[in-house]
């Protein structure tokens, strides 16, 4: 397993329309287990391959509290959406910025599973929002296009400016303690 790099906003790569899958094969199962190891490091909810520059369908979720319930999503499609409402999101390719999006918080989705089978699945809350957002990275888009343009600048420039701190500052090990 590999932990892969993260792309952050405004990365145009994050742009890109990912492809269907053909074929579960070994190589999309060794891009499902990478996605799950770099989600679990970076701590998020979800991932999808557009945000390790892989432009593919597929998707990986885990909403649990205990970090138990890893669920997979090869080529998703959504086949019922109700109950729109917002919901505080947050993106591991924004870093550090949250805001309200209106979505439906109730959905049904037809995907294909790390065995190749297809299933179906209700999902709801978070679950249902965490699955519309990596939807929305295989198609190229982030939640912050759902903001106006307004915070969307301010957006670039904050996060600009902490990408050149973090540059400028020296390496620091994980409990902030100097590395020697
Ligand atoms: O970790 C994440 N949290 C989150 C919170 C609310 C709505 C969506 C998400 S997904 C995000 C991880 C991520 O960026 N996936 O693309
Ligand atoms: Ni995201």
């Amino acid at each position: 397993m590999s932990l892969l790099t993260i792309l952050e906003f405004p990365d145009p790569r994050l742009r890109t329309v990912a492809e269907p899958v053909e074929q579960v094969n070994d190589e999309v199962r060794r891009l499902v287990d990478d996605l799950f190891e770099t989600m679990y490091a970076a701590k998020g909810i979800g991932l999808a391959a557009t945000q390790v520059d892989v432009h593919r369908r597929v998707l990986v979720v885990d909403v649990s509290e205990d970090r138990s319930d890893p669920q997979v999503f090869i080529n998703p499609e959504i086949l019922h959406r109700a109950e729109p409402g917002p919901t505080q999101e947050g993106c591991l390719s924004v870093p550090g910025i949250y805001d309200d999006v209106e979505r439906p918080t109730h959905i049904r989705v037809r995907a294909l599973g790390r065995d190749g089978r297809q299933f179906e699945l209700e999902a709801k809350g978070l679950m249902a929002v965490c699955i519309q957002h990596e939807m929305d990275h295989l198609q190229g888009k982030l939640f912050v296009d759902y903001l106006s343009e307004l915070k969307r600048q301010r957006i670039r420039k904050r996060l600009d400016k902490e990408r050149k701190l973090r540059a400028s500052r020296p390496a620091q090990s994980e409990a902030g303690v100097p590395v020697i």
